[in-house]
Order: structure tokens, then C-alpha cells, then sequence
């Protein structure tokens, strides 16, 4: 913990690459464990593309409504707020997350790239450029679009779409010009967000991986802690 502390200490541009893992100790499981009970027998990369969500709008549609529920009942963990706190401490701090559940932002974070969009908006599914936050939320099916009808669908990036490319272009030029980067809780399999640590190693940061488990970036990781976000994040970046 020492060495990894002295890193945080001395870099002056920190981005903090985070994943579900992130969100495990607030209840939220993480992506490969989200399908449990009802949702066991569906692959996440089946329920999270445009062509499960045409095949059976209300199965996809309440797949996310429970997870928004989730969401809703849950808060922050210590490992959230532990990089919300960091923050005034060091300037130009920005957070680069495929979650789509906000609970950084909820921790307090206030530079927040949301690489995967966010499960608490919405978007007309024939792209007539509808986007809320607010809706007439029955979980069983998509409600219309108030201004052309189709249905309307999670604002989030399913398999085979395009990011957002402000998000991306954001995350990776903080990348490339970061002196260090924290990834935490993630598996780093999705791309191309699981490009931006080896992006951040080839411009020359030191990278740090915070997880229980050994994952792709421990090869180029300058430190690897073992253990949960929430338990280890307080001790890497308290004061
Ligand atoms: C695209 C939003 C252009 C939706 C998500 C190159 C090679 C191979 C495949 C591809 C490639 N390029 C593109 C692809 C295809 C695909 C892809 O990467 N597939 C993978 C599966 C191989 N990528 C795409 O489709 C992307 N779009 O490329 O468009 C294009 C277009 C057409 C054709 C080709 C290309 C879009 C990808 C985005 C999909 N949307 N989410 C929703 O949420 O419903 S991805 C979603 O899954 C998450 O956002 C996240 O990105 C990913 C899950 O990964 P993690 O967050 O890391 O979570 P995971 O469960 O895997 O791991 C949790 C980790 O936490 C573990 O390591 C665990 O040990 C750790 N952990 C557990 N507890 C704790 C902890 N850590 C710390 N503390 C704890 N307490
Ligand atoms: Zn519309």
C-alpha cells in the first residue's frame, strides 16, 4: 500500500478508469453477476443490444427497469466517496466510468465521463432526438415517445454501438496525457474502453489496479492491490 500511496501522492494528473466492481459494495452486481434469478438464462451481450431489445421490448425493458430499481435503493460506497474527496486535492481529477448507475456523481465526483451513457435517461429508440431523465415508468414495457411514438429506450451503448464520441474522444486524450491511472473494478473485456490503460501506459503513467482479482491490466499495472474498492480506496487516497 506504501509504494501505491507515494504514486498517488506525487501525480499531478489522475484519471480514475472505473467498472461494475466499483459498484459491488453498494449492492449494484457487477455485469457478469447482474443476471442472476429471473435473468440466469439470458446473456448480458443479448439483452444489451438494439436487436434484443426489437425482438422483446418488455423482456429487455424490465431487465432494466429492475436494475434501475436496484439503483434507486442503493448509495454510494466508501470507495466512491474516498475519490469524490480526492478531488480537490488534486486538480483536473477526472473520472472515466463504464457504469451506468451515476453513483459517482452522487458521491460528490464532479468530472464524470460516462463512457456507456446512464440507465437514469432515456432516448427515442428511431433517434428523433427525445433524451429525458423524467418518464411514466411502468416496468413492464418502453413507454412512447412523446414526440414521435416509436418506443423509447435505455440511454445507455449496447453491444455493437458506437460510444458517445465526445465521451470517448474525452477519455482518451485524458488517457494519453494522465500521469496516472487508477482502474478499478473492471475486468477491462469491453472494448474499446478497455483500450484507455493501455493507452495511459504507452503515454508514460504509472498505472494502478485496484481489484480482488487479477485481471488484463495487471500485466502493465506499476501496482496491483488485491482486494475490494470499497475497503481499499479510503486507505490508498485519504489524506
Ligand atoms: C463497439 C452499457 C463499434 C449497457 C455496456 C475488439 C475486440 C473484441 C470485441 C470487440 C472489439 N471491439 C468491439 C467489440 C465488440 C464489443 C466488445 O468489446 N465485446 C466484448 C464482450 C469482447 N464492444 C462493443 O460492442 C462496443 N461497441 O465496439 O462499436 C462496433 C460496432 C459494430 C461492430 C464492431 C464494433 C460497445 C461496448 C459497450 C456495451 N455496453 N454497458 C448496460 O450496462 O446495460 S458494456 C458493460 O459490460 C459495462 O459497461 C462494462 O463495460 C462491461 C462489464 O465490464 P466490467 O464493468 O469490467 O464488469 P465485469 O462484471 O466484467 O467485471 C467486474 C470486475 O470487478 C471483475 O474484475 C471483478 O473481479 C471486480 N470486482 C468485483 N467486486 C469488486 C471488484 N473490484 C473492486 N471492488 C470490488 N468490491
Ligand atoms: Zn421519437
Amino acid at each position: 500500500m506504501g509504494r501505491a500511496r507515494g504514486l498517488v501522492a506525487r501525480a499531478q494528473r489522475i484519471v480514475v478508469f472505473t467498472g461494475a466492481g466499483m459498484s459491488a459494495e453498494s449492492g449494484i452486481p457487477t455485469f457478469r453477476d447482474a443476471l442472476t434469478g429471473l435473468w440466469e438464462r439470458y446473456d448480458p451481450e443479448q439483452l444489451a443490444t438494439e436487436a434484443g431489445f426489437r425482438s422483446d421490448p418488455p423482456l429487455v425493458w424490465s431487465w432494466y427497469a429492475s436494475r434501475r430499481q436496484a439503483i434507486a435503493g442503493a448509495a454510494p460506497n466508501a470507495g466512491h466517496r474516498a475519490i469524490a474527496a480526492l478531488e480537490p486535492r488534486k486538480p483536473g481529477l477526472l473520472v472515466v466510468t463504464q457504469n451506468v448507475d451515476g453513483l459517482h456523481q452522487r458521491a460528490g465526483s464532479g468530472d464524470v465521463v460516462e463512457l456507456h451513457g446512464s440507465i437514469l435517461r432515456v432516448r427515442c429508440l428511431a433517434g428523433c432526438g427525445v433524451v429525458e431523465r423524467g418518464w411514466q415508468d411502468d416496468p413492464r414495457s418502453p413507454p412512447p415517445c412523446p414526440s414521435c411514438g416509436a418506443p423509447l429506450r435505455p440511454d445507455v451503448v449496447w453491444f455493437g454501438e458506437l460510444l458517445p464520441e465526445e465521451a470517448l474522444r474525452r477519455a482518451q486524450r485524458a488517457a494519453m496525457r494522465c500521469d496516472l491511472m487508477l482502474v478499478v473494478g473492471t475486468s477491462a473485456l469491453v472494448y474499446p474502453a478497455a483500450e484507455l490503460p493501455f493507452l495511459a501506459a504507452r503515454g508514460g503513467a504509472q498505472v494502478l489496479v485496484v481489484n480482488p482479482e487479477p485481471t488484463e491490466v495487471d500485466g502493465i499495472a506499476s501496482a496491483s492491490l488485491h482486494g475490494p474498492a470499497g475497503r481499499l480506496l479510503p486507505e490508498l487516497l485519504g489524506g
